[in-house]
């Protein structure tokens, strides 16, 4: 039995390496560079299947519910002509938009000429939609542009983020520059308007200052990093126009951010103001920035975070509450919240080259984030309890839609974790199969990895190099791993390890392949013994895989206990979930089944539980 929560030290490495942006080269403080998903191919058992359902079902489902189930593409039409009513919510623009970045990196990954159509149609609406000084936002152009600007909350900036992170992301796949030019006059009108010696303003809710930071990787205008500084340091000064209580509870608005050091408020609105505090600090080196997202790191993972790697405990602020607590059947777990987290230990690990980050990406997007999407790529979840009594189902869409834009956007875009690149070598975060080229310095290398992750704990991993070469490969050993093998053609490996990585220093030729064989036992854990909700329960692991217990399966459900030393076996059954392993044990005389937590509802309605009562408790 293991607990699942451990203390870490903190490392902080910080490298000055050249980036590459745009074309252009800006100096990070950032360790490690990942290597982008369009370098990335992925061929793999488990994630293949998902990428085509995103590509034949997810995009298919998005586009119907924005064009003709929803006003979301009538309010451009709307506004670009200047007349007519603004339908839905003041922030749906939004989903617009980031459905759009999940087309663009779907383009990138299999080229669809109707697909990019489609993008273009849009963008010429966005383009027409925006008022001539440069502003953009179908709400308050439907309803009175008199009033823009005057609510810090109406997510004006959040709205002109994923405006901008969508604009970079279509430029960059298809050379385009029609968003961009969209999202820079977008940009340069909010910087006319605030900023030093204008009007003070705290975003409602974050995600501009990330989107500012990669505006500035992909013009090289620095401008866009100072606004996105700017708008950061304007937090905990009380210029926001919410109360004191909000201002915590919500608004992550109480005190400057490099002064913070518990998480409070709503879960993705930390989620992204981190993201943008790591981004900004890449470039500045802020090393207050940095301390604080050390201690705020900490305080999530520590105290705060489910073992699906979901956070934000409660619907009433979508976000945080008290340390430890950590209800089940109500947690909220927002299915934006878990991909935030995967942003955000991204980013983590990039600035510190410590696997401890990528542990929690793992867990995050493999349990907190996949079970936000159905199995066939057609429903949603936008809350992810642990526990159900059997009326929790995912649906084609919601009035606030932020999840299925999040998850459409989130699922093309995977191949971004699986490696990075380092002075000190090449980091191999992620094991799913794939194909990629790493440009080390000068030179280009494949690595090529096959592997039936997350159901088998064995990686083979080719290296591909047109002359040999020396330099590190990293390969990450996860928290959960507790043995392990480690070979180079056929020998035993001498692979010391730092910071969670197993390293392999040595001089590479074409050819050399390396196996890691991680033996992946399924693992009873237990909570931390402050989580009073899960106190006389254990849960389920294996591999990176949080399990749980469905009442399809189980017909005793209600009386099934579990064994501190219940021995269980994992069965591979392909007919069942699209493939998946279950556990199965024999507790006293009564059957228990589990299967992994990401596939849950996906059939018959019935209760669910990831943590599961041990017997006499
Ligand atoms: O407010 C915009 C998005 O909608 C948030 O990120 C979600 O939590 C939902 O409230
Ligand atoms: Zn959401």
């Amino acid at each position: 039995m293991k607990r699942f929560v451990h203390l870490f030290p903190i490392a902080i490495a910080a490298v000055l390496l050249a980036a590459c942006n745009g074309g252009q080269s800006a100096k990070t403080h950032k360790l490690i560079t990942p290597v982008k998903f369009s370098d990335v191919t992925i061929n793999d058992g488990f994630w293949s299947p998902r990428l085509q359902s995103h590509k034949d079902v997810t995009l298919k489902v998005c586009i119907d519910q924005i064009e003709n189930q929803t006003g979301r593409i009538q309010n451009f039409r709307n506004a670009a002509a200047g007349s007519g009513e603004h339908s839905g919510i003041f922030f749906d623009d939004s989903d617009v938009y980031k459905a759009l970045e999940g087309m663009a990196y779907s383009l990138q990954n299999n080229p669809d000429p109707e697909l990019e159509a489609k993008c273009d149609e849009w963008i010429d609406l966005f383009a027409a939609a925006q008022q001539g000084d440069g502003y953009i936002n179908t709400y308050y152009t439907l309803t009175g542009l008199e009033n823009r600007w005057s609510d810090m909350d109406k997510h004006e900036m959040y709205c002109a983020g994923h405006l901008t992170e969508a604009a970079v992301a279509y430029y960059n796949v298809t050379g385009k520059r029609k968003l961009l030019d969209v999202a820079i006059k977008m940009a340069d009108h909010m910087m006319t308007v605030f900023g030093p010696g204008k009007r003070d303003w705290v975003p409602g809710h974050e995600e501009i200052e990330l989107a500012l930071v990669k505006l500035y990787g992909v013009t090289g205008e620095k401008k866009y990093l100072d606004f996105a500084q700017w708008l950061l340091e304007e937090r905990g000064r009380g210029y926001g126009t919410w109360s004191a209580l909000a201002a915590e509870n919500h608004y992550q608005d109480s005190r400057p951010v490099r002064e913070m050091t518990d998480i409070s408020g709503h879960a993705v609105r930390a989620m992204y103001l981190y993201c943008g505090m790591a981004d900004v600090a890449a470039y500045t080196g802020d090393q207050g920035y940095i301390d604080a997202l050390h201690r705020l790191w900490d305080d999530v993972v520590l105290r705060n975070m489910y073992i699906t790697g979901g956070i934000g405990q409660s619907a009433s602020n979508e976000g945080f509450t008290t340390d430890y607590s950590l209800p089940n059947l109500t947690a909220y777990c927002e299915t934006c919240a878990s991909v935030g987290m995967v942003l955000w230990n991204w980013r983590m690990n990039q600035f510190t080259g410590d696997a401890k980050y990528i542990d929690v990406l793992e867990r995050s997007m493999y349990n907190g984030a996949l079970a936000g999407i159905s199995l066939a790529g057609d429903r949603f979840f936008y809350v992810n309890p642990l526990e159900s009594t059997g009326s929790h189902h995912r649906q084609p869409w919601y009035g606030c839609a932020c999840c299925p834009s999040q998850i459409c956007r989130f699922l093309p875009s995977i191949g971004n974790y699986v490696y990075g690149v380092a002075a000190d070598g090449i980091y191999v975060n992620l094991y799913m199969g794939n194909s990629a080229s790493v440009k080390l310095g000068s030179r280009k290398v494949t690595l090529t990895q096959e592997t039936d992750y997350p159901w088998d704990g064995a990686v083979a991993l080719t290296v591909g190099c047109k002359r040999p070469f020396k330099s590190a490969l990293r390969l990450r050993i996860p928290g959960w791993c507790k043995a392990y093998e480690l070979t180079v053609n056929g020998q035993a490996a001498d692979a010391p390890v730092e910071k969670g990585y197993a390293v392999l220093n040595r001089k590479w030729h074409d050819g050399d392949r390396i196996a890691l064989n991680m033996s992946m036992p399924a693992e009873i854990v237990a909570a931390d013994p402050r989580v009073k909700e899960d106190e006389g329960c254990r849960a389920v692991q294996r591999g990176p895989l949080v399990y749980c217990m469905e009442e399809v399966d189980n017909p005793d459900f209600a009386e099934l206990c579990i064994e501190e030393d219940t021995s269980f076996d994992a069965v591979w059954e392909s007919d069942l979930l699209r493939g998946v392993t279950t556990l199965s044990a024999t507790v006293g005389d009564r059957e228990m089944k589990l299967i992994p937590y990401y596939a849950w509802d996906n059939r018959e309605a019935g209760r669910m539980r990831v943590w599961i009562p041990l017997s006499g408790e």
